[in-house]
């Protein structure tokens, strides 16, 4: 509250030097000076230059100071294979970004102090040169073309169908937590309908689907084995949500009514990333990046990666459709809600 007070305090400070200054210039007109009178002199222009180089050391200083202030937020490393391309392309797109930054805007505040008035200097006419407009339009339009190119090329990659031996899983979000169900032994998600959704099965699973009951439901934390794909599928049950998962430069919309696919490998374990980090409280996160609800901050799920063995002994401990009883309330009690609170206290 304070700040915004202190923010209005300036705005009207601002406004006063400007009314000020205005009433100053009017009450010169009407001494008798024109407007033809005001010209600024070489001092007030060579001061203005000043400035203006002050200004920009100021301005470059805070720069920088951003960038190593904030470092220790950036993301680390990526930790799946088509994010260290994600990372190239981004970490081009930022270099080009800064070089014409820097150039154009040293030029900006450089040209003031450079070309300053001096009495008896003409300034040079020059009002085109196709030579130059030639080249400053090809130079940009190359570096445009690379860069989409390299990108859609990347994008295509990214997007291309998961390896034969993928996990198949899904990611079902509603407000305001996730489930993760695994394929099971069968290799193959088991169907749904949303008319289903009800009680524990809070996923709209299809009971008299085969290839449902094997399917295991986890909650709070997945696990996924390293060097290997996963095929995930997207589901929501009532808003848009959106799978994020930072560490692995994974984002998927999750939309009611529809399923959305992504498909990435893991490169890194846990271990590898604590190491990586220096951080041994480190863990890759999933988290919801839309703002679904009041919940919203709080819906996450934890990833630990780790080897093939770790994982097989993991999944094998999960609980099945078929063991957590899902179905069970619903045949019993028809006035289950669609509620998420059902699933957490009943499992
Ligand atoms: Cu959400």
């Amino acid at each position: 509250m304070i700040e915004l007070l202190y923010f209005i305090a300036i705005i009207l400070v601002i406004g006063v030097v400007v009314q000020v200054s205005r009433v100053y210039e009017l009450v010169h007109v009407l001494k008798g000076g024109g407007s033809k009178d005001i010209v600024v002199t070489e001092d007030e222009g060579r001061w203005n230059g000043i400035i203006y180089i002050l200004y920009g050391l100021g301005f470059f200083g805070a720069y920088v100071w951003l960038y190593i202030d904030y470092a220790p937020f950036f993301l680390p490393v990526a930790a799946s294979e088509h994010g260290i391309e994600i990372d190239r392309l981004l970490d081009f797109n930022f270099a080009m970004i800064n070089i014409v930054f820097v150039i154009t805007i040293a030029l900006l505040f450089y040209f003031p102090i450079k070309y300053y008035f001096r009495k008896g200097r003409k300034a040079l006419w020059y009002p085109d040169n196709h030579r130059a407009e030639i080249v400053l339009t090809i130079i940009p339009s190359v570096a445009m073309i690379f860069v989409i190119v390299w990108g859609l090329k990347t994008w295509n990659s990214i997007f291309s169908e998961p390896a034969e031996n993928a996990i198949k899983m899904e990611l079902y979000a509603r407000q305001f937590d996730w489930t993760a169900r695994y394929a099971g032994e069968d290799g193959q998600l088991g169907d749904f309908n949303y008319r289903l959704i009800g009680g524990m099965n809070a996923l709209g699973l299809k009971a008299d689907d085969s290839k449902v009951q094997d399917d295991v439901l986890v909650r709070g934390e997945f696990h996924l084995p390293v060097n290997r794909a996963v095929d995930f599928a997207f589901r929501s049950q009532e808003v848009i949500h959106s799978a994020y998962m930072p560490h692995f430069r994974a984002q998927m919309n999750c939309v009611p009514g529809m399923t959305t696919r992504f498909n990435f490998v893991p490169n890194k374990t846990t271990e590898e990333m604590r190491e990586i980090t220096g951080d041994p409280e480190f863990d890759f996160i999933l988290l919801c990046n839309k703002i679904c609800g009041v919940a919203h901050y709080n819906m996450q799920m934890k990833i630990i990666v780790e080897s093939q063995e770790d994982y097989d002994a993991w999944i094998a401990e999960q609980e099945t459709v078929a063991e957590q009883e899902i179905f069970a309330d619903l045949e019993s009690d028809k006035r289950a809600l669609p509620d998420g609170a059902l699933l957490a206290a009943g499992k």
